[in-house]
């Protein structure tokens, strides 16, 4: 017989024995990650319901989710004890019926437990699914052999190797759970145990079950797809030998393997990697020097003023994401021409199946066009997308000043101006912000939030929530030319022009990058671009063309009216049928006779010093854009990098990548290409020497010691 109605705290949870269901309900805000606490806590509340002679435990979560995961936080640290397979196991091997139930996220360790457990209900609405790939490692406590068990091999690999969770309907439907449940929580899982309980359940064990429709040529397409993917992380090909494995042995041996494969992918660079990444992202969203009880302000209606490429980009993000958009164009005809760029844009989306025709339809129709600037007063944010001249950004925000209501933000998506300058010509500097987008606007995720001298706190608040609900990646960066990306990129790309005139060739370049990590080679990516942007950006420094050895074959290219891909010829030659690029012995050529009038010997260069040429000098700029303040943390540059560049996430980003670099080697090599080429570009920033010098093996500021 049951003891009967004990409530009781454990640690992490509370448990309460009520009709002979011990109710044990964990605690862990804010995502009810799975802390050493919470392993303590189950098997205590585990020990306890059989002390009990309780006839069901359920287990369940407080707050708005159940658990999302393993704390991955506690990853770098040393194990601390029981580990979470111990716990799995104690849940499956219990004697006493065990049902899950999960609301909000069940995901990672979260979902681990839960096909343990004998019985699972979940929440309409509730995501499930295991993401550990996306931390560079794979699931580790019985995931890869428990899920396919459950669902089969072939929905099994694909839910963990893409990492997306899965609705509770798919769920319902693949066997992974047995009821979806609806109705106020906890209530709701409360009355499901009460039925199940009434049907006189018995344990039922996920580990003695057999794998279905596990065919050798699910596993061979699975390991074609991914070697064709050019990921480079251990996890994938693992998680697929593992899902085999589940199909052709017992789950002790699956889980073995399994944990030995885990720790090595928790160890690897790679993982290190995006859980920095995961953390860094986090963090970006919390500026400095913004106090979390400042308000952000209500946003409703949109305007943005120009309907070019950027532009019509620009109001795509905000109307997908729900808002009132205007979009407000100078005649009638440029109007018309961005508005038709849009619906086809939209259109294209449908079919590729990113979206639906009327979720299209619908965003479309949240757009209107006019060339009246009056039309931005009913506007509580407006972002400008005009001309890149400083003339034309003045005249825009004269207008605004006369046309905006009180209290609306003034944003520009200047890549390079002064946002300084363009607040001065309004009577309300505290409203005027940088977003600057990337392109194209409404499919790159990064977004440069610049907060200039008078800036207002609450308008940059503002402008980071309304990212992040237009499903961008938002960081502060402070003025200088070309913020932290492009002024980064711009040492970097110089970088690449010099190795060039060294004696590098374009497609020698590109590949040594490509194969380092490099989503595209920086030649490739100034063709793409158009050479001509470079160049106006140059004379708008005032450099003189063809002044320095960096620019004399670019300058000269456009000269010749080699702009890159849109005409056919840049760096390389296009095929203007196919579009294919191939090597173009006139510009090999044309860089060796500019060598010569430049006195610099050309040599054989290698592969690893192009890529350490161009990753360092993004590291160098990097460590003084952070020491001038320009970016709050070493973090938030690599959080720029891999959204807006390109940067491959497995590498963590340009600063963390120095840290694994080692900061004192990145040091010496710096020292060694200033003696090797005399460019005092090379002398290392004085942040990066004082990090190396000190022990704390990082560029934050705070953590390095005086
Ligand atoms: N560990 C530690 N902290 C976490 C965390 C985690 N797994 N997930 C989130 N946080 C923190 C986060 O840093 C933030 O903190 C706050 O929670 C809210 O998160 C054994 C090994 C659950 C969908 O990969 O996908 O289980 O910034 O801002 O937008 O095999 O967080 O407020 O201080 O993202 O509502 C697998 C990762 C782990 C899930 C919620 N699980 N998390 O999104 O809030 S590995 C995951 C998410 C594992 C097992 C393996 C999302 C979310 P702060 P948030 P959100």
């Amino acid at each position: 017989m049951a003891n009967e109605n004990t409530v009781f705290e454990i640690e992490s949870a509370s448990y309460e024995l009520f009709g002979g269901i011990a109710k044990v309900a964990i605690s862990n805000p804010p995502i009810n990650a799975i802390s050493a606490s919470v392993r303590r806590t189950i098997l205590a509340a585990l020990a306890k319901a059989e002390a009990d002679n309780a006839a069901l435990v359920l287990l369940y979560c407080q707050g708005n989710t159940y658990i999302a995961g393993a704390d991955i936080s506690e990853f770098g640290k040393p194990q601390a004890y029981p580990e979470l397979p111990d716990v799995i196991a104690a849940i499956e091997n219990s004697t006493i019926p065990v049902l899950v139930a999960m609301h909000g996220n069940a995901l990672g360790g979260g979902l681990e437990i839960a096909m343990a457990g004998h019985y699972r209900a979940a929440l309409t609405g509730t995501k499930l699914g295991l993401p550990e790939v996306n931390l560079g490692i794979l699931p580790g406590s019985g995931g890869t052999q428990r899920l396919p068990r459950l669902v089969g091999a072939e929905k099994a690999l694909s839910m963990i190797l893409s990492g997306k969770p899965i609705s509770t309907q798919d769920a319902k439907d693949s066997g992974l759970i047995d009821a979806v449940i609806e109705g106020e929580w906890p209530g709701a899982a409360i009355d499901y145990a009460g039925k199940l309980l009434a049907s006189g359940p018995s344990p039922r064990r996920t580990g003695e079950l057999s794998v279905a429709n596990a065919n050798a040529e699910i596993f061979a397409k699975a390991r074609e797809k991914q070697s064709n993917s050019g990921n480079r992380l251990l996890a994938p090909n693992y998680i697929i030998d593992l899902v085999e494995l589940a199909s052709q042995s017992d789950i002790a041996l699956g889980q073995q393997q399994e944990r030995e494969r885990f720790l090595e992918c928790r160890a690897s660079r790679g993982s290190q990697s995006l859980r920095h990444l995961f953390f860094a992202e986090r963090t970006a969203a919390k500026p400095k020097g913004i106090d979390s009880d400042v308000k952000p302000r209500s946003i409703e209606n949109v305007a943005v003023i120009g309907a070019g490429t950027m532009g019509g980009g620009i109001a795509m993000c905000f109307a997908t994401a729900g808002y009132k958009v205007t979009l407000v164009e100078l005649s009638e005809e440029n109007l018309q021409r961005g508005l038709s760029t849009i619906g086809k844009n939209y259109q294209k989306g449908v079919d590729r199946g990113i979206s639906s025709q009327s979720k299209a339809d619908a965003a479309l129709s949240r757009i209107t066009g006019t060339t009246q600037m009056e039309d931005v007063a009913s506007a509580d944010l407006v972002v400008e997308a005009t001309f890149e001249s400083m003339e034309v950004k003045h005249s825009v925000f004269a207008k605004l000043d006369a046309h905006c209501k009180p209290g609306c933000i003034m944003a520009t998506n200047t890549s390079y101006l002064d946002i300084n300058e363009m607040a001065a010509a309004t009577s309300r500097p505290q409203d005027v912000i940088g977003a600057h987008f990337f392109s194209p606007a409404h499919i790159m995720k990064l977004l440069e939030v610049v907060r200039a001298d008078k800036t207002a706190p609450d308008a940059v608040k503002t402008l980071m929530q309304v990212a992040k609900r237009i499903g961008k990646t938002p960081v502060t960066v402070g003025v200088c030319y070309g913020f932290v990306g492009n002024r980064m990129l711009q040492k970097y790309a110089r970088q690449a022009q010099l190795l060039l005139v060294e004696g590098a060739t374009p497609k020698q370049i590109d590949s040594a990058i490509k194969e380092w990590g490099m989503a595209m080679g920086p030649l490739s990516v100034a063709d793409l671009a158009g050479l001509d942007i470079s160049y106006f950006s140059r004379r708008n420094q005032g450099i003189e063309v063809g002044s320095l050895p960096e620019c004399s074959v670019p300058d000269e290219l456009v000269d010749e009216k080699r702009l890159g891909r849109k005409t056919g010829a840049g760096f390389y030659q296009y095929d203007p049928d196919s579009g294919k690029q191939s090597e173009d012995p006139y510009v090999i050529e044309k860089i060796q006779a500019h060598a010569k009038k430049w006195g610099i010997p050309q040599r054989q260069i290698s592969d690893e010093e192009i890529a350490d040429r161009l990753i360092l000098a993004l590291v160098n700029e990097g460590a003084k854009i952070l020491q001038e303040g320009i970016a709050d943390r070493a973090s938030d540059i690599d959080v720029v990098y891999v959204n807006g560049y390109g940067f491959p996430r497995w590498r963590g980003g340009p600063m963390f990548y120095a840290e694994t670099y080692g900061l004192a080697n990145a040091v010496a090599r710096m020292r060694q290409f200033q003696e090797q080429t005399g460019d005092d570009f090379w002398q290392p920033a004085p942040l990066l020497c004082k990090a190396a010098e000190s022990d704390a093996g990082t560029l934050e500021i705070g953590k390095i010691a005086d």
